[in-house]
């Protein structure tokens, strides 16, 4: 063999050996690796928390924690969420926990029309609750977080000022929201939100009620021309992981986790309330929203309405054999505590 080709030959040996063995050691050694799904796309607030808590992880784990995130119903999508989680399909999933109003009963009782004023205090009230009552529906998953949107508010191609204009009107909505709009005589259709934005394009559903950030992060304002403010119920999400993939994780690493549990439900919470700030500017300035308030008489007669949504779920919940009386004075409470501060 002629020298040059022998060097040349011992260089690309030489490299190959250093790329399989070497290098990944270099960057990656001990490195433990987690997938995060998300059902709605990136730039939506489920995403935002999801890259916020990545970020975090990895940070405060010094690399020893990779995260790599998959928005957009990419690896989990909205309805199999949990399930994926808890057959290891994704290490993590972020669930809309109205999609399943029956599996999520005490969580979900966070959507009853309570008046949270924000999404912050209705995140960290959320947040209490699940850890006081640990609801045996999480006993699969390790439970990273949890998290509220804004309270729920009516956006339509028509305008909403009264009862009547209400009358039948199809709204998408899901869970404690959707029985608001059955309640006041409106037609709630269910569906997760990733699915929303095609059903008001082909006109399947009139308008949504949800938090009004969803007005920018989805365009909605480009077609729903008309808001009615109702300080409805929120819609309650959790941040689930993997049972076994959680106990595989070094005690460090689960600290710094369940470390991050409280703050990472507030930083989400106040997120999403400058979040609906910015997306009300933008809609006017955009799209020319106009934004109905009820007076309070009209207000009044649709408060009246809701007053059988709480008992009925009562009735539900303790049929269920929980303790449900206990469980809306625990929220009511939680709510006034975290609202006074
Ligand atoms: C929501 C869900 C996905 C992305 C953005 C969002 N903003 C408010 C919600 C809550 C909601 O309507 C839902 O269906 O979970």
């Amino acid at each position: 063999m002629k020298p040059k080709l022998a060097l040349l030959l011992a260089v690309i040996f030489l490299s190959a050996v250093f790329s399989l063995c070497v290098a990944p050691g270099l960057s990656q050694a001990g490195q433990i690796k987690l997938s995060y799904a998300n059902f709605p796309p990136a730039p939506t607030f489920p995403c935002v928390q999801m890259e916020r808590w990545k970020t975090e992880v990895e940070k405060r784990t010094n690399g020893k924690v990779l995260v790599n995130t998959f928005p957009g119903g990419t690896l989990l999508d909205a309805k199999n969420m949990m399930d994926g989680v808890i057959a290891g399909t994704a290490d993590i999933g972020c669930l809309s926990m109205a999609y399943q109003p029956g599996r999520f009963m005490v969580t979900n009782a966070t959507a009853l029309p309570f008046g949270f004023p924000n999404a912050t205090v209705a995140s960290l009230v959320l947040w209490d609750l699940y850890k006081k009552y640990m609801p045996d529906e999480f006993a699969k998953v390790k439970v990273i977080t949890m998290f509220a949107s804004a309270p729920g508010n009516i956006y339509a191609k028509v305008p909403v000022k009264n009862l009547e204009d209400l009358k039948g009107l199809q709204l998408r909505a899901s869970g404690g929201v959707a029985d608001l709009v059955k309640a006041l005589g409106g037609t709630a259709v269910g569906m997760p939100q990733s699915e929303t934005p095609e059903a008001l394009q082909k006109g399947v559903v009139k308008g949504a009620v949800s938090s009004l950030e969803t007005l920018m992060d989805f365009k909605y304002a480009e077609l729903c021309k008309y808001v009615t403010i109702i300080n409805g119920p929120i819609y309650p999400f959790a941040v689930v992981m993997n049972m076994a993939k959680w106990k595989s994780l070094p005690k460090d690493v689960q600290k710094v986790m369940d470390d991050m549990g409280t703050e990472q439900a507030e930083w989400t919470g106040k997120y999403m309330d400058g979040h609906v700030d910015k997306s009300l500017e933008w809609s006017k300035k955009n799209h020319g929203i106009e934004i109905t308030e009820l007076s309070e008489e009209e207000s009044a007669n649709w408060n009246k309405l809701l007053e059988p949504i709480t008992g009925k779920w009562i009735e539900d919940a303790k049929a269920k054999g929980l303790p449900a009386e206990q469980i809306v004075k625990d929220i009511k409470a939680l709510n006034k505590k975290y609202a006074g501060k």
